[in-house]
């Protein structure tokens, strides 16, 4: 078994649920969607049951029925109003008379998610399934991928492999991975894709492209996903020879409606742009004395005829700035209002970059008049590639459940995000993608339940992550309950155990320059960008360690609301999760549990190490319940995972020490490493690729 059938590698039916088994499956409309819900309940019934469940046309007792509500015969056992509130992509399955079971919704796609949630339930439920009544309405209207895709085949921050989109041999050839790509998502939920890098090449609005994007789409179309594309906001002048791309040009203007016009005709149900713009050397409104308001609704206007939408990004930040973590808000906020309602501003879960903790984006609830979308990263591009294993099922639940007060107590970001606190215009999520060519798709086996918890979370925002890892693991791995219980237990703590070794107490962004794998807290580069520097962001010297964020610092606190904004400006009352992102304190500050501050950063380092060891010997002690192949993979990356815990411990300790010039308590840990060596490893980046 090589991972390449994702979490629909172990079909085997939950004990409880065989009595759910139905005689027939009634279907009586035909469509491509209809074949694909066709297909994947006689597939799966058969070899569930091991049992020829027949597709039948006339409606007969014992029937699992799967329609919409255009079908009156499916109806009648709904109310009018249950099944408005399903929206588009929503679905009901009930258990009715005639032991009739329905799976209704009033799109053919709505009918599609219940048909891969019933049969999930099939394989993961703990119910008998003979008397069901589910109702599930995603949290979010676009839930989206966005693929950091080069046209040239190369992925930024991609760890598995090459892109899946074979540009090269579009239109003409159609990879197979396309179809298992858009099969994967949509079982999970997933409704958008992103196909291009954030740093967009022009090119890809060229109609040479466009046509290759088309097929992507038709090929995406019945499984419910739409295409979307990164532009790049000079694309009128790279592409279009104009003189410029100047946001208030006429001829710019026109360049885009013209533009738009071209690949509604090519792409008819095409998704919208994210642009990345005046971030990180990209063109943008800015470059013309515009705002980002100006850039964004311009190209709003552009799609506007189509339905098309614009999810503009707001990571933004200047290395003139006084603290990056300030900048995005600083800049948008007094946006705030201005944007027209097919714009959604996307922001980062945190203020800085995908760090493996950070607090929330201070924007989330502040900007009432504007719709935000969050952007994850599924990708760990800061936490140790594909080569660790770190389940951000945790992550992503901690940022959704952060509550940011900002219209009182329970403003979850979740609930300023979905639509339930704002009345929003449009509802989204998205992932930065951690997908690629290789035959697992996401180069480590647990790397897939990252995409799965991202899209179980974007489809309902309220779900128990741990619940998600189990479901994960039974339909990836085994039912085996020691199995299940002992990994999902190592996937719920995994993400902390890479906070402890890597970066802990709140520091973060000791990453290596560029690559951003391994320690490297001493690293400076003649000429690089201060703020793509660790010392920029742990600020060591002979006093203490952290970034002082509080009022007497930067101040960064103020963008909060109350009480957060308190809370985060009192070392004694901040998470100490978050103490060292908020407060410079010194090596003897004493923290709740009465440990100095330099003897709590070397606990949890060692800690880390000792989580990874932990892992390791878990992992190891399921050999027999899991296939050689996997079994012998994930050993391999988990040995590299403790081996690397303890480089990072090291690195980052020893280095600390020259500043804090205490002892490291002999209780803990003798470093293996010396820091001369390791300030001397070179990374490579072509390993990890
Ligand atoms: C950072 C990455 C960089 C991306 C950038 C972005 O290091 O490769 O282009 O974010 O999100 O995380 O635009």
């Amino acid at each position: 078994i090589d991972g390449s059938q994702l979490w629909f590698t172990n079909t085997e039916l939950n004990a409880e649920t065989i009595k759910a088994c139905p005689d027939y499956i009634y279907l009586s409309q035909k469509s491509e969607t209809y074949n694909i819900i066709k297909k994947e309940l006689q597939d799966n019934l058969n070899t569930l049951f091991n049992k020829d469940v027949k597709v039948i046309k006339k409606l007969k007792p014992g029937s699992l029925c799967v329609g919409t509500t255009a079908q009156k015969n499916l109806t009648t056992y709904f109310s009018d109003s249950e099944l408005k509130e399903l929206g588009n992509d929503g679905f009901i399955i009930r258990t009715v008379k005639n032991n009739n079971t329905i799976i209704i919704a009033n799109t053919e796609i709505g009918a599609l998610y219940g048909t891969y949630h019933y049969i999930r339930l099939l394989q993961t439920s703990k119910d008998d399934l003979v008397n069901l009544n589910i109702v599930e309405v995603p949290s979010y209207d676009r839930r989206l991928l966005n693929h950091w895709d080069n046209l040239n085949g190369t992925v930024e921050r991609g760890y598995a492999g090459h892109s899946l989109w074979q540009w090269d041999e579009l239109p003409a050839t159609i990879s197979p991975r396309y179809e298992a790509y858009a099969r994967a998502n949509a079982s999970i939920g997933i409704n958008g894709s992103v196909l291009n890098n954030v740093n967009a090449s022009p090119d890809i609005l060229k109609t040479e492209y466009l046509n290759k994007v088309s097929v992507i789409a038709k090929v995406f179309r019945p499984y419910g996903i739409k295409v979307y594309l990164s532009v790049n906001f000079a694309s009128p002048s790279v592409i279009g020879g104009l003189s410029d791309a100047n946001p208030k040009s006429a001829d710019v203007i026109q360049w885009w409606k013209d533009k738009a016009k071209e690949i509604y005709t090519i792409i008819p149900d095409f998704g919208g742009f994210l642009v990345k713009a005046n971030s990180e050397g990209q063109p943008g409104p800015n470059d013309y004395g515009c705002t980002h308001a100006d850039g964004a609704n311009m190209l709003a206007d552009a799609l506007q005829p189509y339905g098309g939408i614009v999810m503009w990004r707001a990571f933004v930040y200047n290395p003139k700035g006084n603290d990056r973590a300030k900048q995005s808000y600083d800049e948008f906020m007094p946006l705030d209002g201005q944007f027209r309602s097919n714009v959604i501003i996307q922001v980062k879960n945190g203020p800085v970059d995908f760090q493996p903790r950070e607090p929330i984006s201070s924007l989330f609830g502040q900007m009432k008049h504007t719709t935000l979308m969050p952007e994850l990263q599924i990708t760990k591009e800061y936490l140790g590639f594909s080569d660790h294993l770190s389940f951000l099922g945790t992550l992503f639940k901690e940022f959704l459940d952060t509550d940011t007060y900002t219209e009182g107590r329970n403003t979850t970001v979740s609930k300023v995000t979905d639509g339930s606190v704002f009345n929003d215009s449009i509802t989204a999520i998205a992932g930065v993608a951690n997908i690629g060519l290789d035959t697992n798709w996401c180069g480590h086996h647990f790397a897939q339940a990252n995409w799965y918890v991202f899209g179980k979370l974007a489809w309902n925002n309220q779900l128990s992550v741990r619940d998600v890892a189990k479901e994960w693991l039974m339909q990836t791995f085994s039912h085996d309950e020691d199995f299940v219980s002992s990994m999902s237990r190592v996937m719920m703590e995994s993400r902390e155990a890479v906070v402890n070794y890597m970066t802990p107490l709140g520091l973060h962004h000791l990453m290596g320059w560029g690559h951003h794998y391994g320690p490297e807290p001493w690293c400076v580069i003649e000429g690089a960008r201060p703020d793509w520097l660790p010392t920029y962001y742990h600020k060591a010297d002979s006093i203490g360690l952290g970034f002082n964020r509080s009022s007497t610092g930067t101040n960064a606190v103020a963008q909060y609301a109350e009480p957060l904004k308190s809370v985060y400006d009192d070392p004694k009352l901040c998470p100490e999760e978050l103490l060292l992102w908020f407060h410079h304190l010194p090596w003897d500050y004493e923290l709740n549990n009465g440990k100095d501050l330099w003897t709590e950063l070397c606990y949890r380092y060692n800690l880390g190490v000792e989580q990874a060891q932990q892992f390791e010997e878990t992992w190891n002690t399921l050999q027999n319940k899991v296939d050689m192949d996997r079994f012998k993979e994930v050993q391999q990356k988990l040995a590299t995972q403790v081996r690397e815990a303890i480089w990072w411990r090291d690195a980052c300790v020893l280095y600390f020490q020259t500043f804090s010039d205490r002892p490291i308590p002999h209780e803990l840990f003798k470093p293996v490493h010396k820091l001369e060596d390791l300030k001397k490893l070179k990374f490579n980046m072509t390993h990890h690729n």
